[in-house]
């Protein structure tokens, strides 16, 4: 199998620690690529040229919630629920977990415009404020789970820390941050570090 991917990308990562999570690293082949420049080999697979695209033979998948599903079914179906929740809750919670990485990826090309956009700025901080805070409020369970959602929100999270290191995240929800420092110990996490900006 195959993952097309780019280092730094935080949708990639979480299917880089499920990978580890599985003891499918050594079977994955991990192509890396820049997806915004021309790349013929990833539009091959994927039209809109966006990675994480994941290759097993006939089969090619995108996006990453697409790709970890399958992964989980295929190899854990017993990571399908989150911690307490029913089938409907936990995927909106994996879908608030992606969009708090579209929103984190929003916020660093707001900054990064010249001159910086305020309004977008302000836009994406408050999305992100409040998904930490809501999260830090209702995940019941949190420290002790170990499961596809756990692993977004680490892959989220860390990508916040690395790429946005002008605003300090730690303080917004002191029990993520906690829960984060100890769930970056895994070995699956580990493993897989962004690389320096
Ligand atoms: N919803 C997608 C988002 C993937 C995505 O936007 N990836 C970025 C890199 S982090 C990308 O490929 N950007 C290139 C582009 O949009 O052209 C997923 O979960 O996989």
């Amino acid at each position: 199998m195959e993952l097309i991917c780019s280092l730094s990308s935080g949708y990639a990562r979480k299917v880089r620690i499920l990978a580890h999570e599985f003891g499918l690293a050594d079977q994955m082949t991990i192509t890396v690529v820049a997806p915004r420049e021309s790349s013929d080999y990833l539009w091959q697979f994927n039209p809109l040229g966006k990675v994480p695209t994941f290759r097993n033979g006939d089969v090619v998948l995108y996006d990453s919630q697409v790709i970890a599903e399958y992964l989980v079914e295929t190899y854990r179906p017993e990571w399908m629920l989150s911690t307490g929740l029913d089938r409907w809750q936990s995927k909106t919670r994996l879908s608030m977990l992606n969009g708090l990485s579209d929103a984190a990826s929003t916020l660093r090309k707001a900054i990064t415009e010249t001159p910086p956009n305020q309004a977008g700025v302000a836009l994406q901080m408050g999305k992100i404020e409040r998904t930490l805070q809501h999260i830090e409020a209702t995940w019941d369970g949190l420290e002790s789970e170990v499961s596809l959602a756990t692993i977004a929100l680490l892959s989220a999270y860390e990508w916040l820390l690395v790429r946005i290191p002008e605003r300090d995240w730690t303080t917004i929800a002191p029990r993520v941050e906690q829960w984060y420092q100890t769930f970056k110990q895994r070995p699956s996490v580990e493993a897989t570090p962004y690389p320096a900006p």
